[in-house]
């Protein structure tokens, strides 16, 4: 069986059946937008299906493992709410039991809940699957579906504002990588921006 394969019969096993599907739908749609943007479609595929990996491990364990097998030592803000954790979980139990050690894959995984600065096309792919993958429904869903094939940073600042107002709305804490990852997009945006302005004068 190749990887794949393998991955997607312990997935099945492993998770529930949301979440599995779940993992399945951010996957094709990983591989979908990295066509689109002339990424690679396989890595896109592998990360969004392993991205929940850690999802459904109880807190407790989550801890135990990170700090004892992995030796990572999550941050304050991350030890307050840690199912943030699931993501940075994830990344360290895919590379150890599936031998996936792709730099690029494994930080995809790591950063896919809170983003951070200097997302790589492949983080920023899954970060957006993550959010418009077909089993997810809330109110502007399909405009987020349309402005990810249109322009993918448009869309992270658009999913993360959403985000953001969520949290604040719960008086709950704010990652700083989400923080990171928001002014960077912002800063990306206005590039973007003015490149298209100083070209349309010419
Ligand atoms: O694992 P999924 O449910 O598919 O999605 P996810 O990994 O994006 O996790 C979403 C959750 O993470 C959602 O409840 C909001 C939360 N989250 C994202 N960024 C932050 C955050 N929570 C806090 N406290 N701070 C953040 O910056
Ligand atoms: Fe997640
Ligand atoms: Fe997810």
């Amino acid at each position: 069986m190749d990887l794949i394969a393998t991955i997607t019969v312990e997935l099945q096993e492993k998770l529930s059946p949301k979440r599995y599907q779940h993992s399945l739908g951010v996957a094709k749609t990983a591989e979908s937008l990295a066509k689109h943007y002339g990424a690679d479609a396989q890595k896109a595929y592998l990360a969004g299906l392993v991205h929940d990996y850690a999802k459904e491990i109880p807190t407790e364990e989550t801890l135990l493992l990170l700090r004892e097998k992995y030796a990572f030592f999550p941050d304050a803000m991350a030890l307050r709410r840690p199912r943030l954790l699931h993501a940075p979980l994830g990344a360290c139990m895919v590379q150890h039991r599936f031998g996936i050690y792709d730099p690029e894959v494994l930080d995809a995984i790591r950063y896919h809940t809170t983003g951070k600065a200097n997302m790589s096309l492949l983080a920023k792919i899954i970060y957006i699957a993550d959010f418009i993958e077909p089993n997810r429904s809330y109110p502007d869903v399909e405009k987020l579906r349309k402005m990810a094939y249109e322009d993918i940073d448009k869309a992270i600042l658009f999913a993360i504002d959403y985000t953001i107002r969520t949290l604040m709305d719960q008086q709950m804490v704010i990652h700083p990588d989400t923080m990171h990852c928001r002014n960077d997009v912002v800063v990306t945006l206005e590039e973007k921006l003015a490149k298209q302005e100083k070209k349309d004068e010419n």
